[in-house]
């Protein structure tokens, strides 16, 4: 431990009213000078982390079960990130890798090459937030096949900047009135199987007719996808689905391109959520979970289209900063020594039974589904299929006050999803999961 600060233990435990008093306090001064156009899930205000604990302002121990998104999936305050990113903000914060390069991003890209799937030579850029990797997979795949169209699916979710607006399919909250949107982006239906009964090489089949008739595969210049959907609502596509397009870019020239961005690095039970099918992206696109809570993201892919770049064409200033690669570094060699996606796994059983048994029990949730340490359930009026985002933020607002951080997603709103940190305890997963339970239940 690094901190001089005395450590916070792994309960979670509620000690004043929620958000207590220092929180409203600092929640009024942010009024005055944070744009309103921020969100905040949940307004208490967060002093230190530890494993899957977070500790407030006001001495409230909160258990995560969001990980900030997907983000700390190592856990809170890692000795191992501690000491990394110390080390290197003595040593040098910046250069600038396009002025005077070092050794922590070259090791980052090496990591990389070996980590994610396929047998062939590969070549990263590095990137500050999973919305600039995306783009930049974009900008790789129409110069290396010289076409335009990109195609995403419905319910997809790849970033807020003005490409990825419009490569992300929900309106509220992330595209109204922010256009005029970057054109040459096509969407094609996604395999739903919750909510469109189709087998994976059927909703292949639907997705494919869309394209060719739409757009034509010869202009298709990638096929950007999520294997398993985030922000859309923990989508997880039928068996099948995935490997059938992905033989289909393949036979036609498109570059397929998967975003791991939430799914990726462990998350699932595997290094890649594309590894549960044997789908082998030609690029890929990484942040989140790769830098333990440092800004970075990376596109990773085929050298001969991520080399088919011009010198110069990809780039930025901060991009692969050493702090935040000497953090992926600590981050990557964490999650091999504590096998975190075998801990995913684990995780993932656990969750598995214990979500299938709340749906047993409320009429509220008409679906589990998720892999890993990746899962959720979708609420809906009971006997029917129809959204209940009312019955989500319900439970999300119990399991905020009784100390539990959880987070909804999903296209309509009515999808509790589940990302806790890897290194949760069985204790904390279990303590976490009766607050659910109990959460579901009050809601019904
Ligand atoms: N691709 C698959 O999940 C980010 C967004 C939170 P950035 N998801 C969380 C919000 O409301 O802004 C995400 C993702 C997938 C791309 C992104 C974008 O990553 O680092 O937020 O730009």
């Amino acid at each position: 431990m690094s901190s001089s600060q005395p450590p916070i233990g792994t309960e979670r435990k509620v000690v004043t009213e929620l958000p207590g008093p220092k929180s409203r306090a600092l929640h009024e001064r942010r009024r005055q000078v944070v744009s309103a156009g921020l969100s905040t899930g949940f307004p208490v205000y967060i002093e230190r982390g530890e494993g899957a604990i977070l500790l407030d302002v006001d001495g409230n121990q909160f258990l995560d079960l969001g990980s900030g998104i997907a983000v700390t999936s190592i856990g809170h305050a890692v000795p191992a990130v501690i000491e990394a990113v110390s080390q290197q903000v003595a040593d040098f914060t910046h250069t600038c890798f396009m002025v005077v390069p070092y050794e922590e991003y070259v090791e980052v890209c090496e990591e990389l090459a070996a980590l994610t799937p396929g047998d062939f030579p590969k070549t990263t850029a590095l990137f500050n937030s999973g919305s600039e990797a995306v783009e930049n997979a974009v900008k790789v795949a129409r110069l290396a096949t010289g076409r335009q169209a990109i195609v995403a699916f419905d319910h997809a979710y790849h970033g807020r900047t003005n490409l990825t607006m419009a490569l992300t399919a929900k309106n509220m909250p992330y595209k109204e009135h922010f256009g005029p949107f970057a054109p040459e982006v096509y969407r094609a239906p996604m395999s739903y199987p919750y909510r469109d009964g189709l087998s994976g090489a059927e909703a292949a089949q639907r997705a494919i007719a869309a394209i060719e008739s739409q757009v034509g595969a010869h202009n298709v210049a990638g096929l950007l996808i999520e294997p398993i959907q985030g922000e859309g609502g923990f989508v997880v596509p039928a068996d099948g689905f995935l490997p059938a397009l992905s033989a289909w870019a393949a036979a036609h020239g498109v570059v397929f391109i998967a975003d791991e961005i939430q799914a990726g690095f462990c998350r699932t039970g595997d290094w890649f959520a594309v590894n549960h099918e044997g789908v082998i992206p030609d690029l890929v696109t990484t942040a989140k979970g790769l830098a333990g809570g440092l800004p970075l993201a990376a596109v990773t892919g085929r050298a001969e289209l991520m080399n088919a770049v011009h010198e110069g064409g990809l780039g930025g200033t901060y991009g692969g900063n050493p702090v935040a690669a000497a953090a992926a570094l600590a981050t990557i060699r964490t999650m091999r020594e504590l096998d975190l996606p075998a801990k995913a796994r684990a995780i993932g059983e656990t969750l598995s039974t214990r979500l299938h048994a709340i749906a047993a029990e409320s009429p509220l949730v008409g679906d589990v589904r998720g892999r890993g340490a990746m899962m959720a359930i979708e609420l809906v009026t009971p006997g029917t299929t129809e959204p209940n985002a009312a019955a989500a933020k319900a439970v999300v607002a119990y399991c905020n006050q009784n100390g539990v951080l959880a987070l909804s997603c999903g296209t309509y709103g009515n999808v509790i999803r589940l990302l806790p940190p890897l290194v949760i305890t069985d204790a904390q997963l279990r303590d976490g999961l009766d607050v659910l339970a109990e959460a579901v239940r009050a809601a019904s």
